[in-house]
């Protein structure tokens, strides 16, 4: 699958079982129905994170999952990323891997998956992302969290819209994806840095009451306030 990244990382909607605690019934349902209507309204990009605390347990559910989930992304043409699990990227024929700093170390994820996966890496400094720039395999970085989330257990310092001019400003030409607590209310504060090629959100599609309407919000910087 050829993908241009940058339009990739336009709008990169992440998410695992563990996001739709709110849902009645089967998560991994819920998970997929979300999955559809992100896809139908116009996501670039989705990860299935299956992580922290409620996740699933059972490789074999997370399997199907997965298959699931890279049949739904198929079927709209939206590439498929796994979040730290090398094996079951390439044993699923995903499209791509997302690692962070503490995942498996990239060199090796680069061993394993280059030429045969994209691969993203997760952010936090200048330090890590002139560190990550040494390696061409690396297709895009995560930088973030840009504001408080509540959809990691244990997130690093607040990096801010500031780090992603930072990380520019040190000449870092890799496709750049801001993270962490975007919504439409801020999401303005992300376009105005220029420096991010797009932006990843877990908890505002998938505790969106309105898919369609979120996603729109998040591409046009506006919240539709008149209809809430
Ligand atoms: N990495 C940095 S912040 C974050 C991850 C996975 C969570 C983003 O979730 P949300 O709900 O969009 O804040
Ligand atoms: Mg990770």
């Amino acid at each position: 699958m050829p993908q241009n990244i940058k339009n990739m990382l336009s709008l990169y909607f992440i998410a695992g079982t563990q996001d739709f605690r709110h849902a009645e019934g089967d998560r991994s349902q819920a998970l997929l129905d979300c999955l559809e209507q992100a896809l139908a309204n116009g996501i670039t990009c989705f990860q299935l994170r299956e992580k922290e605390a409620h996740s699933l347990a059972d490789a074999a559910a997370i399997e199907a999952l997965a298959r699931a989930c890279l049949a739904l992304c198929r079927r709209h043409r939206v590439p498929f990323f796994i979040d730290d699990n090398v094996d079951l990227a390439l044993k699923i024929g995903a499209d791509g891997i997302h690692v962070g700093q503490e995942d498996m170390p990239v060199e090796e994820v680069i061993r394993l998956c280059g030429g045969k996966l994209m691969i993203g890496l997760s952010t936090n400094t200048v330090e890590q992302a002139q560190q990550g720039s040494r390696y061409t395999a690396i297709d895009y970085f995560g930088v973030g969290p840009m504001f408080p989330t509540q959809s990691k257990a244990k997130p690093n310092p607040l990096a801010g819209a500031k780090r992603l001019q930072e990380i520019r400003r040190a000449g870092i030409d890799k496709p750049l994806v801001a993270i962490g607590g975007i919504k439409p209310h801020n999401v303005h504060e992300i376009y105005a840095t220029g420096a991010a090629d797009g932006i990843a959100v877990i908890s505002v599609i998938a505790q969106s009451q309105d898919v369609a309407q979120t996603i729109r919000e998040l591409k046009t910087g506006k919240p539709e306030a008149a209809s809430r």
